[in-house]
């Protein structure tokens, strides 16, 4: 070939390579996209977090912004809504006018989403809706969503409950049980109480008592503190998340009570749910919390696998439910089974300190 042919293709392999380089990944993307200062071939992930009101939800925020680095080829927009949805209402509407790429919502509640998803639909921007539910008119306003069964969750604690009082040999009618509600409004204090509602109707328990602890701890030892001194016959106190059941163990206590499973010897028992960290498990290991219903908070690579499936021309499954356990310290009930499936009891003993 002669030398002019040959330093045209030349110029034309070192162009292309030149090309390659400066796209530098999947994607090539808007660039009044994302944040100040954030490179055009980032994914840009708009993310409403509800608030920090517990250890589980700062472990989802951990797993969430773990998930959504650079390093992944994610640009991530961290929005905390307080526990106000108005808040996660203007950080939605904030990600609609960067333009982001994707939206992902935790939402404080189930209700009130309509028109601001019906907003980000509009600008085509695919929503995933992550933990809690929303309950919306048109399921089409969101992508997907994944999270955890939370009557499940409820009815494998309450189903504890009576197996445990079935084989202590605990009538029904002794059971007198509070519960310590969360966020009222919220997918898991729907399901929760749910899943305790139901038994005790079935089982004729005495469920005293209803009141909204917030998911928080403070919130959650006001609340026993006062129903103590309302009631002296409550024997077990149901929880809707570990770290209510921490203020409740401290408000049993400072009563002058003990928090265990001996409740024919005026011990509480107290049940709860999550089991994300040590402290949780110290309190089960020391016989104070004697359930807890696992609820997972790792979505961040859920989300992850969503979004690169979505990329990639894919159709994400709408409802993806994780899957999850139960724990006890006691050794009683060893398996469940609810609506015929059979669920096994994680017996948890010292040696299972993290
Ligand atoms: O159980 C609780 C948190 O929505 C699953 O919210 C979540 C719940 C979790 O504050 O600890």
């Amino acid at each position: 070939m002669c030398w002019k042919k040959a330093l045209a293709i030349a110029v034309i392999f070192i162009l292309c390579i030149f090309q390659a380089g400066c796209s530098g990944g999947f994607h090539d993307r808007n660039e009044s996209a994302g944040q100040e200062g954030a490179a055009n071939d980032y994914i840009v992930v708009g993310f409403s977090q509800l608030g920090a009101e517990s250890d589980w939800r700062n472990e989802n925020t951990e797993s969430m912004k773990s998930s959504f680095t650079e390093e992944n080829g994610y640009t991530l927009i961290f929005e905390d809504g307080q526990q106000k949805q108005a808040n996660q209402i203007r950080a939605i509407r904030m990600f609609i006018q960067q333009e982001v790429d994707y939206i992902v919502l935790a939402p404080v509640m189930e209700t009130g989403w309509d028109t601001v998803l019906q907003e980000a639909k509009d600008a085509g921007i695919p929503v995933i809706i992550v933990d809690r539910k929303v309950d919306v008119s048109d399921e089409g306003l969101f992508t997907c969503w994944v999270g955890s069964d939370f009557e499940l969750e409820g009815k494998k604690a309450a189903e504890w409950l009576n197996q445990y009082a079935t084989e202590k040999g605990i009538e029904s009618g002794d059971i007198h049980v509070v519960n310590i509600q969360g966020t009222k409004g919220s997918s898991a204090q729907i399901g929760r109480t749910k899943g305790l509602a139901d038994a005790a109707r079935a089982n004729g328990w005495d469920l005293m008592a209803e009141v909204i602890g917030d998911f928080t701890r403070a919130k959650g030892k006001e609340v026993v503190e006062s129903l103590l001194k309302q009631y002296n016959n409550i024997n077990v106190v149901y929880c809707e998340n570990d770290n209510e059941a921490f203020g409740a163990i401290e408000a049993i206590e400072e009563a002058g009570r003990k928090a265990g499973s001996n409740i024919a010897g005026g011990e509480i028992m107290v049940i709860s749910f999550d089991g994300v960290n040590e402290e949780a498990i110290q309190y089960m290991l020391d016989g104070k919390i004697i359930c807890i219903a696992e609820c997972n908070p790792l979505h961040g690579p859920r989300v992850q696998a969503i979004i690169e499936l979505l990329e990639k021309g894919g159709t994400p499954e709408k409802w993806q439910y994780v899957d999850e356990e139960i724990y006890s310290v006691d050794e009683t009930v060893k398996r469940l089974t609810i609506e015929g499936a059979d669920y096994e009891v994680t017996i948890l003993r010292q040696k299972d300190k993290k």
